[in-house]
């Protein structure tokens, strides 16, 4: 007999992908065991759930033992006793128990890592994979992963403003298919660069980071390594961007290859790129705090790309009804430890398929062996997934994840192909 009922909830201080303080926690029921560890980003949104660190000197202030024991001393004991597949219940207790609108009390990292190992202790009590708990019987798409082959912005010490650079495989039967191309390109655009007596040292993401004069160079090397290693550009493998700027609006204004564009000139920036480059996908390319711009690229874009928006909706879902009534963006990008729990995480995914909205489920730029958002992004049929180059295990961690996935569906997986992206088509 399987027993759903919460017995210890535990967390502890574990370290993430750039070797800084982490929450993992850990949860017990009757007959089963969940656990995960928390992720955490370098280029993050105004908005986002708060990660709540200690200050002071140890670990230059990154220290999250403050969190680990707001897991021990109140979540846990909270949640002693109540079922472990109530999901929704157990996060409107812990948000309860925090009181505050952003997570800032308890810290997100320390709700949220509780939150996963809930919906993993329940998924392993029962006997069922975490993507068939989260999503029930209709869970099965393989999502296209999109992989970030270059690295810019706050990832890496290059000249690149540009954040990510990614390859698109969905012109293929099948993930694993998708995958192996994306793979490819990867290494040979490793050849293509070392070629051109370029950088291949990764950035945090595990693509390159070399010194490129201009974002459309990156974009040119993209589609020589796409070539060189047998693909058809645009039919088997496409580009998508996130420009990440937030990160280079200051006072105004757009601050990109040296110069400074206002709203309208970054629109256009981004509408160039977009006729010279099969881009499918096309991510914070305004400001968080430039909504006008937003409905204006939207307005100019949207019809025949995927509009992404991320620090603009942090995973939140009020932000994103904004972002609908308003006509900004149309497609979100899904982290969980912007919102910080798996049931709102779950919501704001709801309200974007039903308004239309594209869904792209993505890692953190600081990641760990976690392989929670491989199974969400099936579990929700969202059909793309962002989790960095195919190349460091943190990255690989969650590729690898699918691959199992998709083998256990078996003949029931579909690939989710051009379908997320059918704008671009
Ligand atoms: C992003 C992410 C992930 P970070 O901007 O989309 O690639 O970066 O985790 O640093 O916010
Ligand atoms: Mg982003």
């Amino acid at each position: 007999m399987s027993d759903t009922t919460i017995q210890r909830v535990q967390a502890r201080q574990v370290l993430d992908s750039r070797g800084n303080p982490t929450v993992e926690a850990e949860v017990r029921t009757g007959t089963g065991f969940g656990r995960a560890i928390v992720p955490s980003g370098a280029s993050t949104g105004a908005a986002e759930a708060v990660e709540l660190r200690d200050g002071g000197e140890k670990w230059n202030g990154k220290g999250v033992t403050r969190a680990v024991g707001h897991v021990n001393d109140a979540l846990g004991p909270a949640l002693e006793g109540r079922d472990a597949t109530a999901q929704e219940e157990i996060d409107l207790l812990m948000t309860d128990l925090d009181a505050t609108t952003n997570k800032g009390s308890l810290g997100a990292n320390a709700i949220l890592g509780v939150s996963m190992a809930v919906a993993r202790a329940a998924a392993d009590t029962l006997g069922v994979p975490l993507y068939r708990y989260l999503g029930g019987a209709a869970a099965r798409t393989l999502p296209v992963p999109c992989l970030n082959v270059f690295n810019g912005g706050a990832h890496a010490a290059n000249s690149i403003d540009i954040q990510e650079f990614m390859l698109v495989p969905a012109g293929f039967p099948s993930y694993a298919e998708a995958l192996r191309a994306g793979v490819e390109t990867y290494q040979t655009l490793k050849q293509v660069c070392a070629g051109r007596g370029l950088s291949t040292n990764v950035g945090d993401e595990g693509g390159f980071a070399p010194d490129l004069p201009t974002n459309e160079s990156a974009l040119e090397l993209l589609v020589e390594a796409i070539a060189e290693a047998g693909y058809e550009l645009g039919k088997e493998i496409a580009l998508a961007l996130d420009v990440a700027a937030t990160e280079l609006h200051r006072e105004g204004r757009y601050h990109l290859e040296g110069r400074e564009l206002v709203t309208g000139e970054m629109i256009d920036y981004l509408a160039g790129l977009a006729e010279r480059f099969p881009l499918v996908s096309i991510e914070d390319g305004m400001s968080e705090d430039d909504w006008e711009g937003w409905v204006e690229l939207t307005h100019r874009l949207g019809e025949r790309t995927q509009v992404v928006g991320d620090d603009l909706f942090v995973t939140n879902e009020d932000l994103l009804k904004k972002g609908i009534a308003e006509g900004a963006a149309n497609a979100i990008l899904i982290k969980v430890n912007q919102i910080g729990t798996v049931s709102e995480t779950l919501q704001a995914m709801e309200t974007a398929e039903r308004a239309g909205y594209g869904r792209m489920v993505s890692h953190r730029s600081g990641e760990t062996e976690d392989t929670f958002i491989s199974d969400l992004a099936v579990a929700t049929n969202a059909g793309q997934i962002k989790t960095g180059a195919p190349a460091r295990g943190e990255r690989t961690a969650k590729y690898n994840q699918l691959l199992r996935i998709e083998e256990g569906l078996g003949s029931s997986a579909r690939f989710a192909g051009w379908d997320p992206f059918r704008r671009a088509r």
